[in-house]
């Protein structure tokens, strides 16, 4: 045990009555929902990065927080996990995710940086033995050192695309070694500053090279987890290749690996991109690449990724709907990308904005399969699109033409009449459920 969390009781659900500050009231793991345990339902991840590896900068200042593993040896990266797997087991997270970045110290060379997260994989390999807390996801982090700067798969230079492919073949090999359900590429460098020095033709070709390697590799290991890009249209990048999901899905198609990689949601990115979270999950489900989600919350002022714990049970709702509408999870899960704001210094603060954030998700996801179930929004959505089901709309479909559908037009002295899109009355059915 190390000390880090010491007096931090393990958190149990006590029930919305609770004034515990160190107790579930709504997230009850065990609770049925639609015929499933709340706890497969949601598929809760801690984020490696956020909670152990972020140091509190921001672009005014460094470090506010002090963690006694941060540093760069093999026994603090031992001491990170130690104390990682201690809040896996407070929290009752059934996941984590990480990226190598965040659980090895880099080496001064390949081979060493290879040889470290090895060694950490192995210890971490041990430590899930004896727990019950799985991989969600891995990734490699291909954005933060400086070699990386100008990109990785769609860097200018072929040496950091050949160092960026070995270090993602290590990546899939430690996630596989782990038991990941799904392996992650978020291309926060895939993108460019200026276009002024930027040949955008041959970097998307890149791009699109790379992730073929990346499935290629999949299938020589048999690797059976889910490969994801998670969008995001900006920062660290002035524009990013992987904007949005309607972006991904037009690259993916252009690479013929539509079928082969889905997509990893992050409500901050949506936010970023303009849409809605709910538009970028129901798009994703609409095209058949739906896989994951990083839960957050993004700041509507800031124009950053603030990556801030969820506390919006309506806007969350919102979300699960469109999810559990999709069928929910398979490989997928509800990966906190969320990190504490920098004043906030404490052990339990760490704590605290999982628990607060586990509980909005376990309300919103009650809500949504309450709606879901109730069958209220999807009866209104069906008799808003009842006239598809006449016969001459589907023949409209099937074989019309312009001069077919005019010549009807014209014979039926077809005159639409406007009908009330009853938003608000829709709006009012969420209220009763939330
Ligand atoms: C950054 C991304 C990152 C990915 C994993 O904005 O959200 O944290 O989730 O590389
Ligand atoms: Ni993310
Ligand atoms: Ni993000």
């Amino acid at each position: 045990m190390t000390e880090f969390f010491k007096g931090i009781p393990k958190i149990r659900y006590e029930g919305p009555e609770s004034t515990h500050e160190f107790a579930f009231r709504h997230y009850n793991p065990d609770e049925l929902v639609m015929g499933k345990r709340l706890e497969e339902h949601l598929r809760f991840a801690v984020a490696w990065w956020h909670s152990f590896a972020w140091q509190g900068g921001d672009p005014f200042g460094g470090q506010t927080f002090e963690r006694p593993w941060f540093g760069d040896t093999m026994d603090l990266a031992k001491l990170k996990a130690d104390t990682a797997f201690e809040m896996f087991d407070i929290l009752g997270a059934p996941f984590f995710c990480f990226h190598d970045a965040d659980i090895r110290p880099e080496g001064t060379t390949f081979a060493e940086t290879l040889r470290n997260l090895d060694e950490i994989v192995d210890y971490i390999e041990e430590k899930m033995e004896k727990s019950s807390t799985k991989l969600l996801w891995g990734t490699a982090n291909l954005f933060t050192h400086r070699r990386f700067m100008a990109g990785a798969a769609t860097n200018p230079d072929p040496d950091v695309f050949a160092y960026a492919a070995a270090t993602v073949k290590s990546c899939i090999d430690a996630t596989m070694r782990l038991g990941g359900e799904n392996y992650v590429l978020w291309g926060g460098r895939e993108g460019y500053e200026t276009l002024l020095n930027t040949d955008l033709k041959a970097e998307r070709e890149h791009a699109g090279r790379f992730l073929q390697m990346v499935v290629d590799y999949r299938y020589k290991i048999g690797f059976e987890g889910t490969i994801l890009i998670e969008p995001k249209p900006q920062e660290p990048s002035k524009h990013q290749y992987d904007y949005d999901v309607a972006t991904v899905y037009g690259f993916l198609k252009d690479f013929g690996l539509e079928n082969e990689v889905k997509v990893n949601i992050e409500q901050g990115h949506a936010i970023l991109a303009g849409h809605s979270f709910e538009h970028e999950l129901a798009l994703a489900a609409s095209l058949g690449i739906f896989g994951s989600i990083d839960m957050n919350r993004n700041d509507y002022q800031s124009g950053w990724d603030t990556d801030q714990f969820p506390d919006n049970v309506l806007e969350t709702a919102k979300a699960y709907y469109e999810i559990l509408r999709a069928g929910g999870f398979t490989t997928g899960g509800t990966n906190f990308d969320a990190k504490l704001r920098r004043q906030s210094l404490d052990p339990e603060d760490l704590i605290l904005g999982h628990v607060g954030a586990m509980d909005v998700c376990a309300r919103a996801l009650k809500a949504a399969a309450a709606l879901l179930e109730d069958g209220a929004l999807e009866k209104a959505r069906a008799a808003r699109y009842a006239g598809w089901d006449r016969p001459e709309a589907k023949a409209m479909l099937k074989d019309g033409t312009l001069e077919s559908i005019s010549e009807r037009v014209l014979a039926e002295n077809i005159t639409p009449k406007p009908r009330s899109g009853r938003q608000e009355r829709l709006e009012n059915l969420w209220n009763r459920f939330v």
